[in-house]
């Protein structure tokens, strides 16, 4: 995997990233496929949208279908027929935040199924053969990432327990090198400065393909997380690319990049999506709101987004209401293709040097509001 830094504007970054299956524009929005499927979209409609790269997670699919299942299948391009690259999640996030009764140690992560109630074992070296098996071209290291507030001791103990568990992931996945495949690290650390810093040291002297900052947006201040995002990137190598995990708002994204943040991924688009709410330039749209019912309009006449330009928002407004099924897909394909717009919005701003007014352009059209 090769990332070549194109431009720089500021503290923000244009790049290309090269993997296995394609490039990818960075800065990049990753719209999340957690079980090989994005919900209620076609692949060929997310490639539409203009995104290069998605994310799927390793808890889920190890848990079901099973990743043997999915290598004897052809691996996860094949199976679930996205042909461009894919990141996996490692799954220790996901066994902290879905399953029950998990047990962290040195060996690694021990839970209880949410599917079936069996107990499951996900060591370091697991979590790389998992993503092996899927053909990931992103592969994450197993890592504990602590919700916010927390105790300095809690967040230390489990940073020093990441970075060793990213020594065992180095490790395990060395034989993956020659297949262009890359490993990224998570630097955690919590809202803790110093700990920040040491993550972020130790992980770079291990060599990592990618840096990922894990353990924010759990609960902490915007400002706080803006703040670790300010001690941590400067000490990573400006050749590698830079991974801000389940992040976040427009907004998250703008400052993130600001500081020099590369490639993001988050629920965001999809679940509010399906729960009625679009994004547009001029902010959040509540389509189940009444004032849309007999609303002709669409939902941005400007948008690239063919649904935003043309569906009328009494349309979108009724499918929702009656919960129709096609009324969440609808809304996840405009609010990725908003996301997606808004990162092409971004890398043309950097490549012509006017980011910082091109961001606030972008923070006053939607502060403007739906009218
Ligand atoms: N670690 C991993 N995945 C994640 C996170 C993390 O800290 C976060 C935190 N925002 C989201 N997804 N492995």
């Amino acid at each position: 995997m090769k990332f070549t830094p194109l431009a720089t504007d500021g503290v923000a970054r244009l790049g290309t990233l090269e993997t296995p299956h394609g490039i990818v524009r960075t800065p990049a929005f990753m719209p999340v496929g957690t079980q090989a499927a994005m919900k209620g979209v076609h692949w060929h409609e997310v490639r539409e949208t203009g995104a290069d790269i998605v994310l799927s997670n390793t808890y889920h699919l190890m848990l079901r279908p099973g990743a043997e299942r999915i290598a004897r299948l052809g691996g996860l391009h094949a199976f679930m027929g996205w042909s461009g690259p894919i990141l996996t999640d490692s799954g220790g996030f996901q066994v902290m935040s879905l399953s029950e009764l998990r047990k962290v140690d040195e060996s690694g992560v021990t839970f209880r199924s949410h599917i079936d109630g069996a107990t499951v074992v996900l060591s370091p070296e697991r979590a790389v053969e998992i993503q092996r098996l899927l053909g990931s071209d992103i592969a994450m290291q197993l890592d504990e990432c602590v919700a916010l507030p927390a105790e300095r001791a809690e967040i230390d103990r489990a940073m020093r327990l990441s970075l060793r568990w990213a020594e065992r992931c180095k490790r395990a996945f060395e034989p993956d090198l020659p297949s262009g495949r890359a490993l990224f690290a998570i630097v955690q650390g919590g809202d803790d400065v110093v700990l920040r810093q040491e993550s972020a040291r130790a992980l770079v002297a291990m060599d990592f393909q990618g840096y990922a900052i894990g353990g924010l947006a759990v609960g902490e201040p915007q400002a706080t997380m803006l703040a670790m995002i300010e001690e941590v990137a400067p000490l990573l190598p400006t050749d590698r690319p830079r991974y801000l995990m389940g992040v976040g708002t427009p907004d998250d994204l703008l400052k993130s990049v600001a500081r020099g943040v590369d490639m993001f991924d988050c629920v965001l688009p999809t679940r509010n999506g399906r729960h009625g709410l679009a994004y547009t330039r001029r902010g959040p749209v509540n389509l189940k709101n009444a004032r849309h019912a007999e609303d002709p309009r669409p939902l941005d006449p400007e948008s690239p987004c063919r649904i935003a330009r043309e569906v009328p928002r009494a349309y979108l407004h009724h499918l929702i209401r009656a919960n129709e099924t096609l009324g969440a897909m609808y809304l996840s394909v405009v609010n990725i293709a908003y996301f997606q717009t808004l990162m092409q919005g971004i890398r043309a701003a950097i490549a012509e040097r006017r980011f910082a007014d091109h961001a606030a352009q972008v923070t006053a059209t939607w502060a403007q509001g739906d009218v």
